[in-house]
């Protein structure tokens, strides 16, 4: 590493939260950028979480990471985003107990207004956003419409997390390893209506569906089941996923940047009209990254059954668009 790189500037907010605790130290240890290319943090929590702050700030410093160049704490999101390369939005308001769905999408909205604006104002103009904090989907386009100066495109939400499920589903079923499926997709909300399609995956050349030769597995299990994760993570650890999660955020934002060598992956990104999902949803598509961007994958012919699976999860994007209108 030479002294004279300028460190990159990853903006993390939620940073004293448990999904934090797992994504602070893989960002300072160089997961994401490389071993070669120091980092600033800069950790955004609320003002009743910055003593919280300060405990995993102390711990970050005790690991003594050769890649940390400065910390920054803060509550104040304009701070927070100063000259920001990329960005990590992971905190957002939890539902409290008799809560409505629809007040827990208006306080939402409210803190990625605020966000958003302070986006728009402070961080760098080629800087990528990705948003973790739910309902992710709906935050990242109230996000982008408060972000006037940013391309849409360089704002996504996590679907990874998703994807990255329903490969091992996938690779345990086949019996192969995770890396050798290729062309899977996880459509739409990160919600039980997700849609995982494994209709154009391949392994070794074939089609998945003419190796694993088990529909009703595909429809039965498969899909509820990856659909269903998070909740099964959080009865059997008694807490929601947080090192998996973390893991997927870091996948997410380095397969953007770095490029997928022509390989499929899903992120939830705004619709330009593909698929006929409405402008501006913030929806899972089938994407190859490359050159810091991505192209989602046009043209592929949908059955009644995949059309049927989107559409549901379209309708329920909508329906978090319209109540926070
Ligand atoms: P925690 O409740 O442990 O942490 C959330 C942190 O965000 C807290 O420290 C809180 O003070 C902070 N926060 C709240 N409002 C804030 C604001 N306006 N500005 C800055 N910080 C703020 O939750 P955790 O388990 O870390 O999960 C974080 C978020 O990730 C949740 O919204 C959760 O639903 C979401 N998830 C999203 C996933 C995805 O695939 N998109 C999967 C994992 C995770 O469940």
């Amino acid at each position: 590493m030479s002294l004279f790189t300028s460190p990159k500037t990853i903006t993390i907010s939620g940073a004293a939260g448990q999904l934090c605790y797992s994504l602070l130290f893989r960002l300072a240890a160089g997961d994401l950028f490389g071993p070669q290319q120091p980092v600033e943090l800069r950790l955004l929590d609320l003002p009743q979480a910055q003593t919280a702050l300060r405990g995993v700030v102390m711990e970050i410093e005790d690991c003594a990471f050769p890649l940390v160049q400065n910390i920054v704490m803060t509550d104040d999101p304009a701070v927070a985003f100063d000259d920001a390369d990329v960005v990590f939005l992971v905190g957002s308001r939890p539902r409290s107990k008799g809560m409505e769905r629809r007040d827990l999408m208006s306080a939402n909205a409210e803190i990625f207004k605020i966000q958003g604006q302070a986006l728009n104002e402070k961080a760098k103009r080629d800087c990528r956003v990705l948003v973790v904090g739910n309902p992710a989907n709906t935050n990242a386009s109230i996000l982008i419409r408060n972000a006037p100066d940013f391309d849409p495109r360089q704002v996504s939400s996590m679907i990874r997390l998703d994807h990255n499920r329903a490969l091992t589903q996938l690779s345990r079923k086949a019996r192969c390893q995770v890396g050798e499926i290729d062309r899977l997709i996880v459509w739409g909300n990160h919600s039980p209506t997700m849609f995982a399609d494994w209709s154009y995956s391949r392994l070794d050349g074939k089609a998945l569906s003419d190796v694993i030769l088990d529909k009703s597995w595909y429809c039965e299990v498969f899909i509820p089941e990856v659909a269903r994760r998070g909740t099964a993570v959080i009865e059997t650890r008694g807490a929601s996923s947080a090192a998996s999660a973390a893991n997927a955020a870091i996948d997410q934002m380095r397969d953007w940047l770095n490029g997928t060598r022509g390989r499929w992956t899903s992120m939830a990104v705004a619709s330009e009209g593909h698929y006929d999902v409405p402008e501006g949803l913030i929806c899972g598509f089938p994407v190859i990254c490359e050159n810091g961007s991505f192209r989602i994958i046009e043209g592929l012919k949908l059955d009644d059954f995949q059309q049927v699976m989107l559409a549901r999860t379209v309708a329920e994007l909508v329906e978090e668009r319209d109540a926070v209108r």
